[in-house]
């Protein structure tokens, strides 16, 4: 039996949901009030490949106000994979996904990955299917949308990471 083990953060504004979904993947919860992720949080999650071996991600919650813009850089050095996380709800927070891909290749992850999440698909829309195609089409990204409350496709976007991961490793 193999371990790997991988590194992938988590960014996107604050608020968007970012912390609550990687609870809901590692411990099936979910909270409603919103408390601030200060600097860096990190979980592990081990998972069992349909091989037997196993996958250990680490994956860093980093805080998505800007007064943590040059920590984020240091917290992202290094990973194998990024999820990018907007709320589907909110069209600022879709709108600043481009600034977060910036921030992903400023560190030199432009080989790494990058999976495009829109939160929060429980709540009301404001960002439409067809701008978000598009811009997937032009970054060449990998999406899903997710609700942590529901617990849609939360399983979905971490499996997808760990396999994207795996076949980077092989090329
Ligand atoms: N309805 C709903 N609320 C959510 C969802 N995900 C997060 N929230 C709420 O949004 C707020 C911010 O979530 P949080 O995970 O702290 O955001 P972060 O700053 O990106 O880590 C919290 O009040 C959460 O309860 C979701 O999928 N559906
Ligand atoms: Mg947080």
């Amino acid at each position: 039996m193999k371990i790997y083990t991988s590194k992938c953060c988590v960014i996107g504004d604050a608020e968007v949901g970012k912390t609550t979904m990687l609870l809901k993947y590692s411990k099936n919860t979910f909270n409603e009030n919103y408390k601030p992720t200060l600097g860096a949080d990190f979980i592990i999650k081990e998972e069992k490949l349909p091989n037997g071996d196993e996958f250990h991600l680490y994956l860093w919650d980093l805080a998505g106000h800007p007064s943590f813009a040059i920590l984020r850089q240091y917290y992202m050095h290094g990973a194998n994979a990024a999820i990018v996380c907007f709320a589907l709800n909110n069209q600022a927070t879709f709108e600043n996904v481009e600034g977060w891909l910036k921030d992903v290749y400023r560190v030199r992850l432009e080989k790494v990955p990058v999976i495009l999440v829109g939160t929060k698909s429980d709540l009301s829309r404001e960002v439409s299917d067809d701008q978000i195609d598009a811009f997937c089409k032009e970054h060449g990204l990998v999406y899903f949308s997710t609700s942590s409350k529901t617990g849609e496709n939360i399983r979905e976007v971490f499996m997808k990471t760990i396999d994207l991961i795996m076949q980077s490793n092989k090329t």
